[in-house]
């Protein structure tokens, strides 16, 4: 992949560009906790972005996507906004800089991936994780710290995508470490490395290729839910919820708004019980929680489908040790703990019993936990 995007950017630009990655997520647990001020527990994988990038003396971003196939250019000033959706993402990351009061100068790209689209692991953040650790390279001498560059994402979401999101996908994509995940408190944003290499197991992801879409979506909703409750208790995030109060409050709230926030409290602890798990290398603990996980997304905070529950059953059938659905929801991937020696008959299992009640086969990726954004060459 790196050869033929720097092959792309010489034949479109005849200049020698440097060479940037950032990368995509998985989550262990945590689920629509980031933006109610809980916990989350990701990690960067091995699947990235990566964008050759090169100053070009203009006032103006040239920029080609190798997946999508498409060349757009851009200004820099509020009112340059591209009409292609991928390229607002990097249109957006150029202005959050530049509203930070770092710089932004033209530039030429050429980018593309293996992150895949609407599964659930985050190639948007990986997309503008990537744009900003590079415009910070190249422009700014590094001054943005590492968090910064998160939120310059996480604003680019909100302000140029549509989608509300928490600050998880571009925190993981931007500070991922080989080898570990992390557990980032998003109210305080104090977070920890935990090494996760589970002698015995395999995490892989079964996509049901099954695409979501974040903005306008129900995601936005969700939130909204959350929000709604915390006001009416009278406190900041739902992260200072407990059941007792939410259970006081129950015939003031709606009963959409009551299942929501009880999927929140009760994630938040889950969270908390999978650190210690994982620590103790109480494997079968952890996914334990990650079945009652995708219990909560599916009925109470319903941003499963059919496909994901299906998924679950089979993994639930197999023995597998944990499963659940990843991400935001409404399609994409689950997320599955699986002994060694159930491996090979799982993925069979899910392969053909997906395959003959939906007329195709899941995706099968196995997940290595990498590190995050870089600078490649
Ligand atoms: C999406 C969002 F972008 C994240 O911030 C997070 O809320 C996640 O859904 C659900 O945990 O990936």
């Amino acid at each position: 992949m790196n050869d033929k995007i720097i092959k792309e950017f010489k034949d479109r630009f005849h200049q020698e560009p440097s060479l940037y990655a950032s990368a995509g997520r998985i989550n262990l647990i945590g689920e629509h906790t980031d933006y109610n001020g809980g916990f989350v527990f990701p990690g960067a994988i091995e699947k990235v972005i990566m964008a050759a990038i090169k100053p070009n003396g203009l006032d103006k971003v040239r920029v080609y996507s190798v997946d999508i196939k498409e060349y757009v250019e851009f200004g820099l000033e509020e009112s340059d906004v591209p009409a292609q959706s991928w390229a607002r993402y990097i249109f957006g990351v150029c202005r959050e800089i530049i509203k930070r009061e770092g710089i932004v100068l033209g530039f030429d790209a050429v980018f593309g991936g293996n992150v895949p689209l609407g599964a659930g692991l985050s190639s948007s953040a990986a997309l503008e994780s990537c744009f900003a650790f590079a415009l910070n390279d190249l422009f700014n001498n590094n001054s943005i710290g590492k968090f910064e560059l998160a939120r310059i994402g996480q604003s680019t979401e909100h302000n140029y995508c549509g989608v509300n999101c928490g600050i998880m996908d571009q925190f993981a994509s931007v500070m991922g470490k080989k080898g570990q995940l992390m557990c980032l408190d998003c109210r305080s944003m104090e977070y920890e490395y935990h090494p996760f290499d589970p002698q015995g197991y395999k995490l892989v992801l079964i996509d049901s290729v099954v695409k979501h879409e974040l903005a306008d979506s129900p995601y936005n909703k969700r939130r909204q839910s959350c929000e709604r409750v915390a006001a009416h208790l009278g406190i900041d995030t739902l992260r200072d919820a407990t059941m007792e109060m939410l259970d006081a409050a129950k015939s003031e709230i709606s009963a959409e708004d009551y299942s929501r926030a009880k999927f929140v409290i009760e994630e938040k602890d889950r969270v908390l019980a999978v650190c210690a798990a994982l620590d103790a290398g109480d494997y079968e603990t952890v996914g334990r929680k990650m079945y009652e996980t995708h219990e909560g997304l599916s009925k109470d905070y319903e941003v499963s489908c059919e496909e994901l529950d299906y998924l679950n059953d089979i993994a639930r059938q197999c023995g597998v040790s944990g499963s659940r659905i990843m991400g935001g929801g409404f399609g994409g991937c689950t997320i599955n703990l699986v002994k060694d020696e159930q491996y090979d008959d799982f993925i069979a299992t899910a392969k053909e019993k997906f395959a003959s009640k939906y007329g195709h086969e899941p995706k099968i990726y196995h997940v290595n936990i990498s590190d995050g954004a870089h600078k490649i060459q």
